[in-house]
């Protein structure tokens, strides 16, 4: 049972993805499919730590199967499946539920996030919910995690999760016959490309998400041409004409997030579209980016709409997509268990 190099991610059915998530993730998932084998998933059993209506949530979870598959990625070539259907992540998160520390949970800035003031009013499931993407990560011993940079604390937690259980269960491991004593790996982040972390398009200074309650702050991979140039029209910007250099959108965060969105949508660097829309006003610049973003959502959002009309189809796929990850957590499991000193049958 040799540590290969594997990639493993995943994303939440609470919604319908937007660009926040393709730019900062999805793209490098589709390139890795070039180089590693990649296990990706639709996380749903996170997206219940909080409330969902159930329709919804399968109606979510077909959807997001779809956008992957019409953002590029292979059902053929990687696994694709959803979270609830291994049972191997809710197992193993239990076991990490027992190694992680409530000091490493009590850090983390999502959950204050989320949980907002009410603290004692948020599920016991949001709390844990960092020990339940180590196992994700971990059921596959993968070793490179593409998130967007909102995701480098987890990973970080998920990397010391790995650590602890190796240092825990040392003796162990190695009577399993592990003999450098190490059973996970520190799975990587992978947070690279032009976009890691794609802001609302109503205020720079907040993340792009699907939880947002305006529709307008972000672009969603379903919406079609007309909605995408309303949301860019109406996106927020500063008077002031483009700079001419990156320098000049230090502390202009809507021009900056739009410049980027633009650079990562149509391939170049932001010196690059600044060469081009530098001096300018945001009038001409927002006609081109909704060209740029049009012509390269467009194609995704049609074939999410076409692969939707088959819900049967989407199912098959998670099926076979969950059966191939049975068959690599369903071993990590079983030794998982000998380490610990779990008698199975
Ligand atoms: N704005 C963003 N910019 C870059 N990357 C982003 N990601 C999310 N938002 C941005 C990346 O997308 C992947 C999947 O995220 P998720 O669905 O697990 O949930 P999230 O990070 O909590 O995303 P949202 O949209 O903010 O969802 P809600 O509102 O439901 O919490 C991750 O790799 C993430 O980094």
């Amino acid at each position: 049972m040799q540590i290969t190099p594997r990639v493993f991610s995943g994303m939440q059915p609470t919604g319908s993805l937007h660009l926040g998530n393709y730019l900062g993730a999805m793209v490098n998932w589709i390139e890795l499919q070039k180089t590693h084998e990649c296990i990706y998933c639709v996380v749903d059993l996170h997206a219940i730590t909080v409330w969902q209506d159930p329709d919804e949530l399968r109606r979510a979870i077909r959807q997001v199967t779809a956008a992957y598959i019409a953002a590029g990625l292979d059902p053929k070539k990687s696994v694709l499946f959803n979270q609830s259907q291994v049972a191997v992540h809710a197992e193993l998160a239990w076991v990490f539920n027992c190694v992680a520390r409530l000091g490493w949970l009590n850090r983390m800035t999502q959950f204050k996030e989320k949980a907002g003031k009410d603290r004692e009013q948020a599920s016991v499931g949001l709390y844990a919910y960092p020990n339940l993407m180590a196992a994700d990560i971990l059921a596959y011993r993968a070793t490179h995690v593409p998130v967007g940079e909102d995701q480098k604390q987890h990973l970080e937690l998920a990397r010391d999760i790995a650590q602890k259980f190796n240092n825990d269960f040392k003796t162990s491991i190695v009577a399993q016959g592990f003999v450098d004593g190490i059973f996970f790996p520190q799975p990587d982040p992978v947070i690279t490309g032009p976009a890691t972390r794609v802001m609302s398009l109503r205020d720079g200074t907040k993340k792009m998400s699907k939880s947002d309650p305006s529709d307008l702050s972000r672009i969603n991979l379903t919406d079609d041409a007309d909605t995408i140039a309303k949301k860019v029209q109406k996106a927020k910007t500063d008077p002031e004409p483009l700079p001419s250099e990156v320098a000049g959108l230090a502390a202009r965060p809507e021009a900056d997030n739009l410049v980027g969105i633009h650079a990562a949508m149509a391939g170049q660097s932001k010196e690059a579209v600044l060469r081009d829309y530098g001096g300018q006003q945001f009038s001409s610049f927002k006609k081109a980016l909704v060209e740029a973003a049009v012509a390269r959502l467009s194609p995704i959002a049609d074939e999410t709409q076409r692969l939707m009309s088959d819900p049967a189809e989407i199912d098959r796929v998670l099926a076979d997509g969950s059966q191939r990850a049975r068959a690599i957590a369903g071993p990590v499991m079983d030794k998982v268990k000998d380490i610990v000193g779990l008698i199975r049958s």
